[in-house]
């Protein structure tokens, strides 16, 4: 199913924030006032740096909105996020339902899948989005994309235990045609990036053809021994906002 597009004005009126981070904050505020409804209880949040301007948006519905919901994080980031922000944090262990998760992506496709994980966090953001009844994604205008793999050369993010990162690698290389897969290395070359979940980051970039189906390929990593989780999240969102340079956001569903 093809996605629909939409060009909606968010509510928001001009400030002193770069066009990049305007346009995030667009999309997040109205992602909020379109998907966060007074019933809703258990708030999904996701990484990254279009996060905090949902959060914003949320704060500023006031404490009589927020006093009887609980928020659950996606990792580090979101933990202290909530916490410094005044809500109630919650863990998904004791909130296996969640009513509305939103969070930010690398890219995101026509079909609405999207590739997670330049962060690091995508396990437990997937594990958020797939406990969510309805998960929402951020973005500015540079991810909009048709097709995955276009903007973002990183490579899609592949959290593995430690000991098999090597098997995984060889895998990547020689089975599944990722030649260029290497293992994420903190800044200054100080070690492996270590995930929240104590795991390594692979960061594996596939041909054009193969992205057009990020399903098949998503399914081929994940059944390599000793992956944790893809950060190819595909027909998982119920809608995307991008904020765009002009001021207005571009909805996909
Ligand atoms: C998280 O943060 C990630 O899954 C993704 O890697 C990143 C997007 O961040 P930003 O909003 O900073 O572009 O959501």
């Amino acid at each position: 199913t093809k996605s629909i597009l939409k060009t909606l004005q968010s509510p928001i009126p001009p400030g002193q924030l770069s066009v990049i981070e305007k346009s995030k904050q667009l999309a997040a505020w109205l992602a909020v006032d379109q998907h966060l409804k007074p019933e809703h209880r258990v708030i999904g949040i996701g990484s990254g740096s279009t996060v905090p301007y949902v959060v914003e948006r949320i704060v500023s519905q006031g404490a009589e909105a927020n006093k009887d919901r609980v928020f659950i994080p996606t990792g580090f980031q979101s933990k202290e996020l909530i916490v410094t922000s005044g809500l109630m944090l919650g863990d998904v262990d004791q909130y296996p339902v969640i009513d509305v998760t939103i969070d930010g992506a690398d890219e995101v496709d026509i079909e609405l899948n999207c590739i997670k994980g330049g962060g690091a966090c995508h396990l437990r953001e997937k594990v958020i989005a797939e406990a969510a009844n309805t998960f929402v994604l951020v973005a500015d205008y540079r991810k909009n994309v048709k097709y995955l793999g276009t903007n973002f050369k990183a490579g899609v993010p592949i959290e593995v235990v430690p000991f098999a990162y090597a098997k995984v690698l060889q895998n990547l290389h020689h089975v599944l045609g990722s030649p260029k897969a290497t293992l994420r290395m903190a800044k200054a070359k100080a070690g492996p990036v270590v995930s929240d979940n104590g795991n390594f980051i692979i960061d594996a970039p596939f041909d054009q053809e193969v992205m057009m189906k990020p399903y098949t390929i998503m399914a081929q990593i994940k059944m390599l021994t000793g992956v944790v989780e893809v950060g190819l999240f595909c027909h998982m969102a119920r809608a995307a906002y991008f904020g765009n340079e002009d001021g207005s956001v571009t909805v996909k569903w």
